[in-house]
């Protein structure tokens, strides 16, 4: 993969910012190489994979993806192994202008978290996207068995489930996780292709959302845009076209022990190096965003609450840094590219309003850090702040609290996020677009004592490692298990 690529059949959206995919490179002696992910579902995925000796299908990138794949567009993974088969899919460049850059990413994006107005359906896109579900719907369909298990990941595929329920024989399960909210009917009225959409997910026997009320929307969505279809309310069960759908809502974990681990080993040189580098060593407190460079993840209204605590708390004046990674995303397209200019302005007002030769209030960089650095800040931040205005559910607030294994950081978080259904009641919450709350709560963060700031992480980290990835996998494989057969049991899948 590409940095920008998340069009997997099964891979996640969250690798849309993830610097170290899994896939194929050349070295200068044009030696193959595989590039393996680093944490994240992409990660978790793995060894299930392994298990089942399954078969990844997944779009394909570059000229090393090209040359590693058989004449099956297949490559054996792990290499040595061969314990599973990654496949590929090749497509044009029109393909992922229109389908990922197009169709997905500015209309189904921003329709789903709630920005119509910035819904660009550009003609042709739309087609592309049909187009490139049926040639993942064909290609999991030369994979399948009668017993298989199909799990689809994320808003690339809306239409995959339907197409694949026509190419595959009644006994195969076809589950799908739908990574970013749903919308209400009232926002889903602007959705080009809508009753299509909900069509195509109600091809399959499982639908998953993080939290509750996404799942609800979407139950309310086909009420309101398919009379053909039965609703049972109570249990989320779905009658569409001849198949049923059980929706529900399995919130996303982290693969916390391992960012637990990672941060441990961060050694005082190691952290020592990272604030030379971005020059806060001086600091005695320490904030944190890590974002992708998204309109939805709040970043203008984080940098509006750090203006006003700036403006009203001159003591905190060189005392307090913020270090905001912003990571670039979907660069081609004119709502990112805006959002860009709008943060390194703002960014640079604030710097310029109150920094000193000695200090800067916000470090601002797009640096891609490997692991072991966004671990050591993490473990080190005081304050991290995820403000999103939407967000599915938002792992960074996950990965810190996984991270923080002093216990010594705060979070504070938005009541937008998914996260919050997990999170919010000993997170320190905020609403995006509430500055002065928003500003105050950040001078009530870095004032308030130790004691009760180690209370409230200890029990938002239990929570996190209660329900990190591999919980979450295994809900999603014993609920369909269930549908399969009746019964529970995870490991005869
Ligand atoms: C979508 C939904 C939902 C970022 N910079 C670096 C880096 N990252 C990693 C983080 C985290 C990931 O990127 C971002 O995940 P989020 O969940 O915050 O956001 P989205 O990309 O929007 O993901 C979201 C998610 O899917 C899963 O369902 O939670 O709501 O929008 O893992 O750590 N990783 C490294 N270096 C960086 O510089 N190594």
């Amino acid at each position: 993969h590409e940095f920008d690529d998340a069009t997997d059949g099964s891979s996640d959206s969250d690798s849309d910012s993830r610097p170290a995919e899994s896939g194929h490179s050349t070295e200068p002696d044009r030696k193959i190489t595989v590039d393996e992910p680093a944490g994240g579902l992409t990660a978790g995925l793995d060894p299930v994979l392994c298990r089942s000796n399954g078969t990844w299908i997944a779009w394909g990138d570059g000229e090393a993806d090209e040359l590693a794949v058989d004449q099956n567009d297949c490559v054996h993974v792990p290499p040595d192994d061969e314990a599973y088969t990654l496949r590929r899919l090749w497509l044009s460049d029109e393909a992922v202008d229109s389908y990922y850059y197009g169709f997905s990413n500015r209309v189904l994006w921003p329709l789903c978290h709630g920005f119509e107005h910035l819904l660009d359906d550009r003609p042709g896109d739309l087609e592309w996207y049909r187009r490139v579900n049926e040639q993942f719907a064909t290609a999991v369909s030369e994979h399948v068995s009668e017993e298989s298990v199909v799990w689809l990941q994320d808003y690339h595929l809306g239409f995959a489930p339907a197409l694949i329920r026509e190419r595959v024989p009644d006994s195969v399960t076809i589950a799908h996780f739908w990574h970013i909210p749903w919308p209400s009917p009232e926002t889903f009225d602007h959705c080009p292709a809508g009753r299509e959409l909900l069509a195509g997910l109600l091809g399959n026997d499982l639908l998953g959302f993080h939290v509750d009320r996404y799942a609800e929307l979407f139950v309310e969505c086909v009420d309101t845009h398919l009379p053909d279809a039965t609703v049972h309310r109570p249990t989320r069960t779905i009658r569409y076209d001849g198949n049923e759908t059980r929706v529900v809502a399995t919130p996303m974990g982290v693969d916390a022990p391992t960012y637990a681990t990672t941060s441990r080993e961060v050694d005082s040189g190691q952290w020592s190096s990272i604030c030379s580098k971005y020059d806060i060593s001086q600091s005695n407190a320490i904030g944190l965003g890590v974002d992708r460079l998204d309109y939805t993840k709040g970043i203008p209204q984080r940098l509006d609450a750090l203006e006003t605590f700036f403006e009203r708390n001159r003591p905190w004046r060189g005392q307090f840094t913020f270090v905001q990674k912003a990571t670039p995303s979907r660069t081609n397209i004119p709502a990112y590219q805006q959002l860009g200019e709008t943060v390194r302005q703002r960014v640079e007002r604030i710097n310029d309003r109150f920094g000193t030769d000695e200090w800067q209030p916000i470090v601002y960089t797009e640096d891609i850090l490997p692991q072991e650095d966004l671990c050591a800040l993490y473990r080190n931040a005081d304050v991290m702040v995820v403000s999103p205005v939407s967000d599915g559910m938002n792992l960074v607030a996950q990965e810190y609290l996984a991270s923080n294994v002093d216990e010594s950081g705060a979070l504070v978080l938005s009541n937008r996020a998914g996260a919050h259904e997990m999170l919010g009641s000993h997170a320190y919450t905020i609403a995006p677009d509430r500055t002065d709350h928003f500003a105050d709560t950040l001078e009530r963060v870095l004032t308030t004592a130790r004691g009760e700031k180690r209370q409230r992480i200890s029990v938002l980290r239990d929570r996190v490692f209660d329900a990190d990835l591999d919980s979450w996998m295994r809900d999603q494989f014993v609920q369909m298990q269930r549908l399969r057969t009746g019964t529970d049991s995870y490991d005869d899948l």
